[in-house]
């Protein structure tokens, strides 16, 4: 039966969340095995890591990054970065099928002409979170973010434009796909803490990618 109602979600199109932000059910769905093997070779040279915040907490997230920028964080804060500080090298460059769908993606939800410089991958093990955050080291919030899920669920924190307003939980499953710009862009969000399970595509972890236009 929920299988059923995927289909019927992803036929119906983008889901509007509130104004710049939509969720497009299962949009990525036929492009995780693929994702997954690219995810796999960006990590062969970018291993993931366990980044520390400025605060001095390691992160429960353990990240990568491909793309001409990378997400890094450390004692002295969060940035871009052109190299992987871990070993200096560029980061990977980002795979033709990731530039495709983050551009899809957003044209989809009304975001057209996305062209993502840095691509954030996090995975999460069970009990790994993302406290309530914006994403606002970008140079430029007209473009959207793009992020896709794979592998197991995860409860999605979805709030607004202050730390205190109200959140609404979404349950993201393997293949969808949040896209939040515009008014929307710099909206609280975050993600609670990964529930035990398996899933058959990458056992037992979920794996986010987040497009942006970092400069
Ligand atoms: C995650 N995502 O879903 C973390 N940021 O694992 C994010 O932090 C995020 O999904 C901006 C826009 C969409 C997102
Ligand atoms: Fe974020």
């Amino acid at each position: 039966m929920s299988g059923l109602f995927d289909a019927l979600e992803r036929v119906a199109g983008p889901v509007i969340l509130a104004p710049g932000a939509a969720l497009l059910r299962g949009f990525a769905l036929d492009d995780a095995v693929a994702l997954l093997a690219a995810i796999d070779a960006v990590a062969a040279v970018a291993p993931m890591r366990h980044m520390v915040t400025p605060g001095g907490f390691t992160m429960s997230v353990a990240t990568t990054s491909c793309g001409d920028l990378g997400w890094t964080s450390d004692a002295r804060g969060y940035r871009y970065a052109a190299h992987d500080p871990q070993s200096d090298l560029p980061w990977p460059a980002m795979p033709v099928l990731f530039r495709a769908l983050a551009r899809e993606s957003a044209a989809q939800a009304g975001f057209p002409g996305f062209e993502p410089d840095a691509c954030l991958i996090n995975r999460y093990v069970p009990g790994a979170r993302l406290t309530l955050h914006q994403d606002r080291n970008e140079r430029d919030f007209g473009a959207p973010i793009v992020s896709v899920s794979l592998g197991l669920p995860a409860t999605f924190l979805f709030g607004g434009i202050k730390r205190t307003d109200p959140t609404l939980k979404l349950r993201l499953l393997n293949g969808d796909v949040v896209v939040w710009g515009g008014a929307a862009r710099l909206r609280f969000h975050g993600v609670l803490p990964l529930t035990h399970g398996t899933h058959p595509m990458t056992g037992a972890c979920r794996i986010n990618l987040t497009f942006r236009k970092a400069r």
